[in-house]
């Protein structure tokens, strides 16, 4: 299959760009000197004297032609234009372009070599490309810059941005929650002045916030500002952690406030009958109780302890983890289906409330802390909690997982009924942390080929990393399909025999517009951060650079539709038109999470290495019990 393939003249005029400039009797003279013409008559007088005879003959036709010019942009100049003037008078420039040395030929290869070759530019391009992925990770630290000067010029001390009307909000209870979400990326950045003026207030103002403040929810107070004290302590050298800041307060800063919240976050715990804690807690007043209709989160309550497990190491005292671990141990007796659990749960008898079960929001990160709190205290003795995701994977597999038709995207849909009742092809955003949850549970960390050589994985692994791949790219195809490349909240699927019917996602081109479905309350975008988070645990556990390139079509789009001139990032509220209306609001995930994974997916492998370090659910960094070093 390797012979080689003439060059007709076809392909000389038409397919290499070199040749495209050049007029058609440069070609015939070029041809003609490398022909077998030239190579006959140049072995007689005659003949040498018929070749120069020509030489000059072609050269006077090229001295007095005056045709269109063609101009590098491939539009025809007249000669009465300047440059068409200088260039038909120019006999000298004329003369230098007819005897330059003919452009090389590119080399001659069949198909298959041109395949192979192309295939092989294409990866080189992708694995050596070192400096455009740094290029590309400048422009996401840039992005965050971005958003955290909208966030300091308009909401400082808010917990959250208005970018458009340019106020601050306090969603979160009012604890500065963008700031303490935002300062581990910045550290993890190196944006030293983001680190100096998110820490300096966290020293300044923090302390009194938490004793002065009322209502906060334990979850999300939890996961984004003790996990975001956590992981600054540990990033800015606490406990011979990170690379010891020199901007900023001391890490003992933030361990003394994560622990000061912490010893009233414990209430909703210890004031609760049963081990599964209520859902709110009044700061100033160190009380809990639970949401006004009486039930707790499932993922809510069994997101807690990674954090709470932290502090415990660090400060010596076991109450945080003792309680927090309480939950989990409780509902390892609890009745699941195939490891399955409903979405509440009720903090007065502990038992889950109704049959309604998802991955998406209140039972995703139930799954996603089964595995990292195994993987964080790998060696002691968990291992019910391995059990407990290693049956609820393979209850996802036979009870959620179905693929879409006409063109097979794997989804993971809901069983609002319980499993006796309808499936529903419903699949939130949110559901897009799993294809990182079940690459990091099939190698823990390691890249995939490492594993394989060193037969780490068994079958299991090798499905559910199979998996994660599938689901990761439905959650990029839910990204393309829209008009502006981004996600709605929502998607449905159409499948076999059930077919949904209603509007695409806008794009025309996208492979998958039938197979998705975006119903209009569905249609906006936080900002989220699942589907980038999930593909930087599988760039980092495969090493195939389509997740680098999918992540940064993601970032684009962001960057397209969601930045504000004034500063920050705003939340939309439909993302199947053009242009997408703006909600005025920027989500303190933006900074805490999505910014963060894509900077990492487009960052060194050794940047928090996945075998050393466990994100908890904000992206916050947490090391692995006597394993992690440096940064
Ligand atoms: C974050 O607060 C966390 O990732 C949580 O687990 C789910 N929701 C948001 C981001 O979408």
């Amino acid at each position: 299959m390797s012979k080689s393939l003439p060059y007709s003249m076809k392909d000389v005029h038409y397919d290499n760009a070199k040749f495209r400039q050049r007029s058609l009797i440069k070609v015939i003279t070029q041809n003609i000197l490398t022909s077998n013409i030239k190579r006959e008559c140049i072995k007689c007088s005659t003949g040498r004297f018929l070749v120069l005879l020509m030489i000059f003959g072609v050269a006077y036709l090229m001295l007095t032609h005056t045709s269109h010019i063609p101009s590098s942009d491939g539009n025809a100049k007249n000669v009465g234009t300047e440059e068409g003037k200088n260039f038909f008078t120019d006999g000298r420039g004329r003369f230098r372009r007819f005897w330059r040395k003919p452009p090389r030929l590119p080399p001659r290869l069949s198909p298959d070599e041109i395949v192979t070759r192309n295939k092989s530019i294409h990866n080189s391009d992708k694995i050596e490309s070192g400096p455009d992925w740094k290029v590309r990770q400048q422009r996401v630290k840039e992005a965050f810059i971005h958003a955290w000067s909208g966030y300091r010029n308009y909401a400082m001390g808010y917990d959250e941005l208005m970018p458009l009307s340019h106020r601050g909000v306090d969603g979160l209870g009012g604890l500065g929650a963008t700031i303490v979400d935002a300062l581990d990326t910045a550290m993890i950045m190196g944006v030293d002045e983001v680190v100096h003026e998110a820490g300096s207030w966290i020293e300044k103002h923090l302390p009194e916030r938490i004793d002065a403040k009322g209502q906060v929810n334990l979850f999300e107070t939890t996961i984004r500002v003790l996990g975001g004290l956590l992981s600054a302590y540990h990033l800015s050298g606490g406990e011979h952690g990170g690379n010891a800041s020199t901007t900023g307060p001391k890490p003992a800063v933030y361990l003394d406030n994560a622990r000061n919240l912490a010893d009233r976050l414990l209430i909703a715990f210890t004031s609760s009958p049963s081990a599964i804690p209520f859902s709110d807690v009044v700061l100033r007043d160190r009380s809990a109780h639970p949401a006004p209709n009486g039930l707790s989160s499932t993922a809510e309550v069994s997101t807690l302890q990674l954090e709470f497990n932290y502090l415990s190491s660090l400060t010596g005292d076991p109450k945080y983890g003792l309680e927090s671990m309480k939950v989990l141990e409780h509902m390892k007796t609890l009745p699941k289906v195939k490891g399955l659990v409903p979405i509440y749960i009720n903090p007065h008898t502990g038992e889950f409330s109704g049959d309604n079960i998802r991955l998406g929001s209140r039972g995703d990160s139930y799954y996603e802390y089964l595995i990292k709190v195994w993987l964080q205290n790998r060696g002691s003795n968990l291992t019910y909690l391995h059990d407990m995701y290693e049956e609820s994977m393979k209850g996802v597999k036979e009870l959620l997982v179905r693929k879409s038709v006409p063109n097979g995207l794997v989804f993971v849909g809901e069983l609002p009924y319980g499993p006796k009742g309808a499936f529903s092809p419903k699949m939130d955003h949110l559901v897009c942390f799993l294809p990182g949850t079940l690459a990091l549970g099939a190698t823990k960390g390691i890249v995939k080929e490492k594993a394989m050589r060193e037969n780490l994985l068994n079958f299991e692994d090798l499905q559910n990393l199979k998996l994660a791949e599938d689901l990761a790219k439905t959650c990029f195809e839910m990204y393309s399909v829209t008009s502006t490349g981004l996600a709605p909240e929502i998607a449905y699927f159409n499948v076999e025999g059930q077919s949904e019917g209603g509007p695409g996602g806008g794009n025309k081109n996208s492979k998958y517009v039938d197979d998705i479905i975006i119903k209009p309350a569905d249609r906006h975008n936080l900002l989220r951060p699942e589907t980038v988070e999930s593909l930087f645990v599988l760039f980092r556990i495969t090493e195939d650079p389509k997740y680098r390139e999918w992540g940064w079509e993601i970032f684009e789009a962001f960057e397209k539709y969601t930045k504000v001139d004034s500063g920050g990032y705003t939340s939309l509220d439909d993302v199947t038109v053009l242009p997408p209306h703006r909600r005025d609001k920027m989500e303190t995930f933006f900074l805490g999470e999505t910014l963060k994974y894509l900077y990492l997916l487009f960052a060194d492998r050794n940047v928090i290495p996945l075998d050393k370090y466990v994100f908890n659910t904000e992206a916050h960094p947490l090391p692995i019990q006597g394993n992690a070093g440096g940064k």
